[in-house]
């Protein structure tokens, strides 16, 4: 049985409650992504980063955000599907887990966790972040960043991502605009393998969308479950 690799992005977290980023009343609306997402930012004003983290961390984690019908959906599959099924999300809340999807790939990181600029190794995180903060494995004091992938830097786990989108038999993206690289550039890593299957799901045509194979439209809790089923 062939297996398959999806995508996700902020889209299939807007309807538990989570702002999408380049959407009119997106994340990008309202802060810089140059300010916030950037190693560049967060040297310039650290403050302001661990500000911009921590009202998502407790927004995550106190706002009443559940997953929603699609995340369930893509946990069922997982479970049900007789091959591999790689989730590979572009997201940092812990939706998909908490549905149940465990072969997941957070290749932008982990909101929840934090990781020292020293010694690299991420520990889970679900208090404030502040710049007085101790690293618990090597004491420095202030060294504590979000173990997130910021512009510039290279996301998590490519060496897994890139053997398993050769290898697939099906390739779905799901709530994702296709602004950003490397993500934005897998369905055409997959075409160039040639043998797989490429749908999009996403409420509107994306950046990418003639590349794929076949495009549904609309909400993600409505097409993920349908598509699964
Ligand atoms: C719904 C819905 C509903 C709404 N149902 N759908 C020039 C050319 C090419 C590349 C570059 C370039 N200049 C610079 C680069 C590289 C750069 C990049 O791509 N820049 C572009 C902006 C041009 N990329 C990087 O720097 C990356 N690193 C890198 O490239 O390293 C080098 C490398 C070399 C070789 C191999 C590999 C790597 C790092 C990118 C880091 C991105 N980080 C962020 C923020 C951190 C996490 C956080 O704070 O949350 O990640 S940016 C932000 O965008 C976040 C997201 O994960 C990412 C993608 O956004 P996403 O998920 O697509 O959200 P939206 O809002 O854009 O779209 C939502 C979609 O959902 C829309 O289409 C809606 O219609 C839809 N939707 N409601 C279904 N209910």
């Amino acid at each position: 049985m062939g297996s398959i690799v999806i995508l996700t992005g902020a889209g299939i977290s807007k309807e538990s409650g989570l702002d999408t980023f380049r959407d009119r009343d997106g994340i990008w609306s309202k802060v810089r992504m140059e300010d916030v997402a950037t190693p560049e930012g967060f040297r310039r004003d650290p403050a302001r980063v661990h500000a911009f983290y921590n009202a998502r961390r407790r927004n995550l984690a106190e706002g009443g955000v559940t997953p929603n019908a699609a995340h369930a959906a893509l946990a069922r599959l997982e479970k049900d599907w007789p091959g591999e099924v790689l989730l590979i999300t572009q997201n940092i809340d812990d939706l998909h887990e908490r549905a149940g999807s465990e072969n997941l790939i957070h290749m932008h990181g982990e909101l929840l966790k934090i990781r020292c600029v020293k010694c690299a190794r991420p520990f889970a995180w679900t208090a404030d972040l502040g710049l007085d903060d101790k690293c618990p494995d090597c004491y420095r004091i202030g060294s504590l960043r979000p173990h997130v992938v910021w512009f510039g830097e290279m996301p998590l786990d490519m060496e897994r991502i890139m053997e398993a989108l050769m290898d697939c038999a099906l390739f779905v993206s799901i709530g994702t605009s296709g602004h950003v690289y490397p993500a934005a550039g897998f369905v055409q890593t997959v075409r160039a393998q040639g043998r797989a299957h490429t749908i999009e799901l996403n409420l509107e045509p994306s950046q990418g969308t003639s590349l794929f194979h076949e495009t549904r439209l609309g909400p993600a809790s409505q097409l993920v479950p349908t598509f699964v089923e």
